[in-house]
């Protein structure tokens, strides 16, 4: 076995498991360069109907909350057993339940997804959330994280799903032909991308920055670097810290 991060055309893809009562949703998944990333063994992503653990003749998934108030809550016991089931022969997965009151998800979950390889359960709820105790039951069987994609309301968590299966799967190794060196992109280096021109050099009477056109790498990275301070700075000051980079 090699430790190296490489291409290997022995790596097992990382294996993830959606439990969804909208299974078709994740048709998305299919479509342009994560389908590829799936038929190239890259991504292993299996969908199941969350109603398939029902025990009902309705299928019932959902229930008023106690304590009163509007809207309903997902029932625990679908969840426990679709989550025993998937997570059977899998001792070391990770159930990623998507929610706005989790802490924001971020690149650097993406990244030790990635690195890890454990295989991924992602619990996605609709109505007002799952009964809280199934996050605490799971606690004490496999790692949990609850997360959220970002303060606005969803009408449910399968597009945060979605949000996060492309963030991690674009990291793992022969990805859109990555190897080991993902770009330095937004996020990834700290700091915001530097503005991108493309031909021709004057459009509608605007100019691509000339240092662009000059052939100097150096004075290309130096006015990149500069650009993306400056970018940073106005678009997203929470990103400039006491141990930015520089
Ligand atoms: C939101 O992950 N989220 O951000 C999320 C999940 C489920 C419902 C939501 O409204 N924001």
């Amino acid at each position: 076995m090699t430790t190296s991060s490489r291409i290997d055309p022995a790596a097992k893809p990382l294996r993830i498991h959606v439990v969804s009562i909208f299974p078709d949703y994740f048709a998305v998944l299919d479509v342009s360069l994560l389908g590829k990333a799936r038929a190239a063994g890259i991504v292993d992503v299996r969908v199941h109907d969350l109603r398939g653990w029902t025990d009902d003749v309705h299928r019932t998934v959902d229930d008023a909350p106690y304590g009163g108030g509007p809207g309903m809550v997902m029932k625990p016991e679908p969840w426990s057993r679709a989550i025993e089931a998937v997570t059977r022969d899998a001792p070391n997965a990770r159930l990623v339940i998507p929610t706005p009151s989790g802490r924001r998800f971020t690149q650097a979950d993406a990244r030790q997804w990635a690195a890890d390889r454990s295989p991924l359960v992602f619990a996605p709820a609709r109505y007002e959330g799952i009964d809280a105790r199934v996050a605490e039951w799971a606690r004490s069987r496999m790692a949990v994280d609850e997360l959220s994609i970002g303060d606005y309301v969803l009408a449910g968590g399968d597009t945060a799903v979605v949000v996060m299966i492309e963030a991690v799967a674009r990291l793992l190794p022969g990805f859109m032909g990555n190897a080991d060196s993902p770009t330095e992109e937004s996020f990834e280096a700290g700091l915001l991308e530097a503005p991108a021109y493309t031909r021709p050099a004057v459009w509608r009477g605007l100019e691509v920055p000339p240092v662009l056109l000059s052939g100097d790498h150096a004075a290309v990275a130096r006015w990149r670097h500069e650009q993306a301070r400056r970018r940073t700075a106005e678009q997203r000051p929470d990103l400039l810290g006491p141990d930015m980079p520089d």
